[in-house]
């Protein structure tokens, strides 16, 4: 609205004036400019031409709003209103990083999180919102859960506009991941091993709350790619060279939480077999057990293990056992197995590169232990004097049978 002096000229006051303010709507009022509180006039300050004042008004219609201030011609402006009976609609932005899954959205300590907001008439006034039952704060521009706890929290929102509608509230959980994956094991490590040159990585890796989105290898500095999942682990093989190296693994959960953890390792390449001597014969007899014994001897990476495979059925299967070192000798036993019994065994050794050797094939046949002897001895001693008992009383009967058939003539 304009005032203009008896001059007709708008200009800058020299005095404070007093503005009176009115409006014929029965629905209408003047608000001081951003506070909202009510006012029916306004002071427009020495060397001001201009000042702000709100205006509402809930009365459907064509109103005439009127400024009149002492020494000025009276102004009047027009205005159409429309009332605003509806509260903004608001909704909640999950920026990325993010992680949905069906038990919630997982964010990092950085996820923006914003508010898109529109209201049909009158505009938005105020956003408000809340974590968890912590005071309620006025939303300027994106903010970030970083300075709270990891787990779960509740946001709460509602907008305002300014007709004074107020929105309902709306809230939505989300679950806050600070911290990057854990590894678990790594390989390799120290020293390593093997009959190539080819070393594969392995990195056990977890991440209890968003998941590990990826794991990216470097060697000697070099980045590798990302790894590959096989059974649980990250794996990649790469073609190295003998002797030191150093390697590392970026590991990243699902919302961008990251970390690097550093390894090394010097790699020993040794394609020669292992070997075997003074594998035992054993003579096995019936109840008992058959023990093998043998050496085994690897120049380069050492033994890793020496295994006795044994069959009692020529061959058709092969039952295996890890054998134990006492001293120099490898020792493995063979279960008892029944008389007659042929039994075939080999011994495989494994040096510590992988590299493997298996014996030639053995067999011998369980034999009748002594004690069983003795026992046929026995049984066979019995039966003849059970013989002999028998004739001797078959003897003596007859006699008998003779003596009573005298007796009755
Ligand atoms: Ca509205
Ligand atoms: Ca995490
Ligand atoms: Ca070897």
């Amino acid at each position: 609205i304009s005032l203009t002096d008896i001059g007709g000229s708008e200009s800058s006051a020299t005095t404070d004036v007093l503005v009176n303010l009115s409006t014929n709507s029965p629905g209408g009022e003047f608000r001081e400019h951003g506070t909202g509180r009510k006012i029916t006039s306004i002071i427009i300050p020495a060397g001001r031409s201009t000042v702000y004042v709100d205006y509402y008004d809930t009365a459907n219609g064509t109103w005439i709003l009127t400024a009149s201030a002492q020494g000025f011609e009276t102004g009047r402006a027009k205005v159409n209103v429309k009332p605003d009976t509806t509260p903004p609609e608001i909704e909640i932005k999950i920026n990325d990083p993010k992680h949905e899954t069906p038990s919630g959205i997982y964010v990092s300590g950085l996820t923006p999180i914003s508010f898109s907001i529109k209201d049909d008439l009158s505009g938005v006034m105020e956003v408000r919102y809340r974590i968890d039952e912590n005071s309620w704060n006025s939303y300027y521009s994106d903010f970030n859960l970083n300075a709270y706890s990891e787990g779960m929290h509740v946001i709460t929102y509602f907008g305002i506009d300014r007709a004074g509608n107020k929105g309902t509230e709306k809230n939505i959980t989300i679950i806050l991941d600070k911290t990057p994956p854990n590894v678990e094991k790594v390989s390799p490590t120290g020293k390593l091993f093997s009959n190539s040159i080819v070393v594969n990585f392995i990195a056990k890796v977890n991440d209890s709350m968003s998941g590990v989105k990826e794991v990216e290898l470097f060697v000697d500095d070099i980045s590798q790619g990302l790894m590959n999942i096989s059974r649980g682990e990250y794996v990649k093989k790469v073609n190295l060279s003998e002797g030191y190296h150093e390697w590392s693994i970026r590991v990243m959960d699902r919302v961008g939480n990251f970390l690097d953890f550093n390894y090394s390792f010097t790699l020993f390449v040794d394609t020669k077999n292992p070997i075997i001597y003074e594998i035992s014969q054993p003579s096995a007899v019936f109840g008992e057990s058959a023990i093998i014994s043998c050496k085994a001897y690897d120049e380069d990476s050492g033994i890793k293990a020496v295994y006795l495979f044994y069959s009692t059925d020529k061959g058709s299967s092969w039952m295996v056992f890890s054998m134990t070192l006492q001293g120099d000798t490898y020792i493995g036993s063979i279960p008892p197995q029944f008389i007659f019994t042929e039994v075939h065994y080999y011994v495989e050794v494994v040096d510590n590169a992988g590299n493997r050797f298996r014996s030639s094939l053995f067999k011998y046949t369980v034999g009748i232990p002594p004690w069983l002897y003795s026992i046929i001895a026995l049984s066979i001693a019995v039966s003849i004097y059970i013989l002999l008992a028998k004739k001797l009383f078959a003897k003596r009967k007859t006699k008998s049978d003779r003596v009573l058939q005298q007796v009755s003539d």
